[in-house]
Formats: C-alpha cells, sequence, structure tokens
C-alpha cells in the first residue's frame, strides 16, 4: 500500500482533483454565515462538497469545512476506496491484535495486504513546517485565526474540531481526543473534555497531584489523524498509532516549544499551552448535535503559552447540530471499524446501528443471532458495559433477519413483536455528558427493548408466528415475467 496523505493540504488537494471541494472566494463572516452555508450544504444529498473559505471575515487564515462530510470523502481520508474496506483494514489489525498491538515488529496479514508492522509508530523528526512561525507572549491572538460562532445562541466562539494532545502522568503514554473548545480571549479557551474521556482522565491524575497540566492542540493535520482523534480507542491507546497504520507509514512528530509533547510535524496550527484543572469556569451554551444547546456547566481553562503554524495554515473545523451533518460520517466510520471488534466480545452480534438521530451515544440498534433464552438482555448489558458505548441510552435488540440499517424494518419489528412490560428494561449508570434529559449530569437511566421473537423460556406460552416470505420459485417466475407486464422496474 502507497504511504496515505503526508498532511491536510495534500488531502485538499485530493478532494478537489475527485471534484469534492469547492472553493468559495466571497469574504463569509465565520460568525453564523459559515455555519448557515455548510448546514444546507450538509442536507444535500450525500452530504454536499467540502467547502474551503478562502476569505473568511476578519482572518487571513482560509476555512476548511465539511471535509469529512460524505461516505466517499470518509474512505479518502482513511486511504481506501470505501468505508466498509478502510473499516476491515482496521478492525483486522484491531481484532488480531486485541487492540492496537503492543509490539511492533514482524508483519500481519490484512485483507490479503501483508502488513508491516513496524512502520506503524510514529517518528521523531528535528523540525516541520507547524513550527515555520512560532508566536510567544504579546504575540499570542486567538482572536487571528478564524474560529466560528456556529450558532446564534453560542456563548462565543468554539473551536470544534481540535486535537486535543496529553500525556498520563503515570504511564507517560500520550492521549488525542478531539474536545470542543470555547475561545474565552486572546490567550484562554475552555477544555470541553467530558468527565469519562482520555484527556478527563489524565487532567484528573493531575488535579489529585494539584498540578497543572501541560496540553498541546493541534487545529489540523492529515485526515488518519484527525479521524483517529475522534476513534474510540480503549484508554492507554495511543491514537497516533490509529494514524500511522491507517496512513501506511508513521506520523511524523516534532517536539512542541514551550510544553513536553509532540504533535505532527505536518499540523497547520498548534496551540501549546497548560490546564488548570482547578481553574474551573462555565463553558457554553454550544449548540450541539443532539439538535439543542448543551447548557452552561464547569469546564476548566486552557492558558495558552504559545502558538506555532505554517506559514500558510488552513483553519479545519466542522459544525455540529440537527443531523445529518458532517460528524454523522465519521460515527458510520467509527461504527463500521468496531463492528468485528464488538464481535470477538459479543459473539452473537450480527449487526449495529448508530441511527443519527440517536447521535452515536442515545441509541443502539443491535441484531443478534438468537440462541436461548433472554439473549437480548445479555447483548444489552454487555454494550452498556463497552467504553464510550457504555453511554448508550437505549438499547433495541432484534433478530438478525431485521436490517438494523432500515430504520422502517426496525420499528415494524419493535412495535409488532414486543410486549412492552415483558420486554422493556431500564438500568442506571453513567451516561453521556450530553444527555440533557437526564436528571442529572453523567448519570441516567437506560432503556433496553428486547424486539426479538419470544421463546417459552421467556414467558411466552403461544406459539411465535411465522414470518412471510414468498417462496423462491414463485420469485424466480414472477422475475422472468416481469417485462410483459408492462409494469415499471421496482
Ligand atoms: C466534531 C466532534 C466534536 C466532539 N466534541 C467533543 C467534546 O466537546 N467533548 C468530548 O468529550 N468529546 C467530544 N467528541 C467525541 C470525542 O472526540 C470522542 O469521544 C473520542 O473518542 C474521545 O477520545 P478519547 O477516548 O481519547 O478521550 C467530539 C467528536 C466530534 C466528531
Ligand atoms: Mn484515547
Amino acid at each position: 500500500m502507497k504511504p496515505g496523505f503526508k498532511s491536510l493540504g495534500e488531502f485538499v488537494d485530493a478532494l478537489e482533483k475527485a471534484g469534492e471541494l469547492v472553493r468559495i472566494e466571497k469574504e463569509i463572516d465565520p460568525v453564523l454565515e459559515i455555519t448557515e452555508i455548510t448546514d444546507r450544504v450538509s442536507k444535500m444529498k450525500d452530504g454536499g462538497p467540502a467547502l474551503l473559505f478562502e476569505h473568511p471575515k476578519g482572518s487571513k487564515i482560509p476555512v476548511l469545512i465539511n471535509a469529512f462530510g460524505s461516505y466517499k470523502r470518509m474512505a479518502i481520508a482513511m486511504g481506501s476506496d470505501t468505508i466498509e474496506v478502510a473499516a476491515r483494514r482496521i478492525s483486522d489489525l484491531l481484532s488480531a491484535s486485541h487492540g492496537l498491538p503492543s509490539t511492533f515488529s514482524g508483519k500481519v496479514k490484512l485483507l490479503g495486504q501483508l502488513v508491516d508492522l513496524s512502520r506503524i509508530p510514529p517518528k521523531r523528526v528535528s523540525s516541520g513546517p507547524c513550527q515555520e512561525i512560532v508566536l510567544k507572549g504579546g504575540d499570542v491572538k486567538l482572536s487571528e485565526i478564524p474560529v466560528l460562532q456556529c450558532w446564534p445562541k453560542d456563548a462565543g466562539r468554539f473551536i470544534t474540531l481540535p486535537l486535543v494532545c496529553t500525556k498520563d502522568p503515570d504511564t507517560g503514554i500520550r492521549n488525542m481526543g478531539v474536545y470542543r473548545m470555547q475561545v474565552v480571549d486572546d490567550k484562554t479557551c475552555m477544555m470541553h473534555w467530558q468527565t469519562q474521556k482520555d484527556g478527563a482522565i489524565h487532567s484528573e491524575k493531575m488535579r489529585r497531584r494539584q498540578k497543572k497540566m501541560e496540553v498541546a492542540v493541534v487545529i489540523g493535520a492529515d485526515p488518519a489523524t484527525v479521524f483517529s482523534g475522534v476513534a474510540p480507542l480503549p484508554y492507554g491507546a495511543d491514537e497516533l498509532l490509529l494514524a500511522g497504520f491507517l496512513r501506511g507509514a508513521g506520523i511524523e512528530l516534532v517536539k512542541c516549544k514551550t510544553v513536553d509533547l509532540e504533535v505532527p510535524a505536518e499540523a497547520e496550527i498548534v496551540l501549546e499551552g497548560y490546564v488548570d484543572p482547578e481553574d474551573m469556569r462555565p463553558e457554553g451554551p454550544f449548540g450541539d448535535h443532539t439538535g439543542v444547546y448543551t447548557p452552561i456547566e464547569p469546564f476548566p481553562a486552557f492558558h495558552v503559552t504559545c502558538v506555532t503554524m505554517r506559514k500558510k495554515p488552513v483553519y479545519l473545523t466542522t459544525i455540529v447540530g440537527k443531523p445529518p451533518m458532517e460528524d454523522l460520517y465519521m460515527g458510520k466510520a467509527i461504527e463500521r471499524t468496531f463492528l468485528p471488534l464488538l464481535q470477538k466480545q459479543i459473539p452473537e452480534l450480527v449487526d449495529m446501528n448508530f441511527p443519527m438521530e440517536g447521535t452515536f451515544n442515545n441509541a443502539v440498534i443491535a441484531s443478534i443471532d438468537k440462541a436461548y433464552p433472554h439473549q437480548a438482555k445479555k447483548v444489552a448489558h454487555a454494550i452498556w458495559g463497552l467504553g464510550q458505548l457504555s453511554f448508550t441510552k437505549v438499547v433495541v435488540v432484534v433478530d438478525k433477519s431485521v436490517n438494523v440499517h432500515d430504520i422502517s424494518a426496525v420499528a415494524l419489528a419493535v412495535f409488532n413483536n414486543i410486549d412492552p412490560k415483558r420486554d422493556l428494561f431500564f438500568v442506571d449508570g453513567p451516561v453521556d455528558t450530553l444527555n440533557h434529559a437526564s436528571p442529572q449530569r453523567d448519570y441516567g437511566s437506560k432503556l433496553g427493548i428486547d424486539a426479538t421473537s419470544k421463546l417459552k423460556e421467556e414467558g411466552y406460552t403461544r406459539v411465535w408466528p411465522e414470518e412471510i416470505e414468498m417462496d423462491g420459485a414463485t420469485k424466480k417466475k414472477v422475475d422472468a415475467l416481469w417485462g410483459d407486464l408492462g409494469l415499471p422496474r421496482g
């Protein structure tokens, strides 16, 4: 496999060549106007094109948005022709090694390809384009970056696709996660890492030691690195290994100028600084993918000590709001990628769908190959115990004959198969911080719906009715006849 994109610029070129990018020359305001344009584009068939706003009002830096906002672009970003192929490559790797591999010697055979694992780890280099410009002290001015105010009632401007890099103080293992950042002033942002996320765990460890934590924030990098920042890898797994695997070559890293962290050498913009875990301030409101404004809640402040960037950087961002939007395609890439890994732990799991209306954490539809009574409950509880899936508010379990991606087929199974008193069950536990419906932050109830066909041992003493299906011979006969019937091809 030839190495994938080294930088965001190479990805932009590829999108442009593929007819997947529109440049907008007219001056457009990052305050609300970019959102309104992008939202309309996201709602077009297949997610519309990526947009490069060349003249955002008030800044010299162009804005790239909706870059991952279609199945095709997501596949290009992951270095494959389709999401399914990319997902298979990653899931083969993850499941072959039960997570990311811990040793990097040798080769593994994935999808018929021999992959050299020694090419995956990041490499240190002495200099890189992300440090062509270095701004410290009074030169640090976040207001020169075209950060969007997405929605009218947002608390201000938010950096929406930052790769937040921190280190576990115990192990030194790096983490890179996408957590939105509200800009407070020229040198301060809020850090919206939700309670259970890896960055927040690092911060909590430092709070207990009464220490500040160094943080580097990468804005804009090669697409494999950006995707890896969103992927729900287990705690302690280095996202840059996944990026290196996806790219087919290790990510080159440079040492930051003012903090003891490393960042991709080919990044566009880097903010260096620290989070003081005791410096908690109100964050939000922010219009999120739940379709509502998340309420004001306390999060720590991030103090910027240095900004480094390319001579001609591009500001990579996204917007979230009522679906479908760009994050839908990232979520679908994750759904496909992690299915085989989940199947290792839940062997009866046939397929799963994170429906876009469930915004990833609020609903999962799972189909299972049911072999014994109450198996749907076992599957729901397994989901409630696994990584970020544990936040799922509603788990719907259907038989394997139901196509989980066909919401109408799922609704037919749910509405008709359930006896509500018997088949609905509730549990309590941690929920997504964005779940505004739970009575308190981060904790609430969850619903399981067992819409599978019922067995005697499940208290169903009648005979479960058979599904209607036309026989094969009749189907074949009608196929042959169809052309003579004067009916359109269905
Ligand atoms: C556009 C976008 C914005 C996101 N914003 C946040 C956020 O503000 N806070 C958060 O905790 N997770 C956010 N996420 C989800 C995390 O990036 C995701 O859960 C990731 O796996 C976290 O990495 P970690 O497990 O290393 O903490 C966002 C994801 C996307 C795609
Ligand atoms: Mn992580």
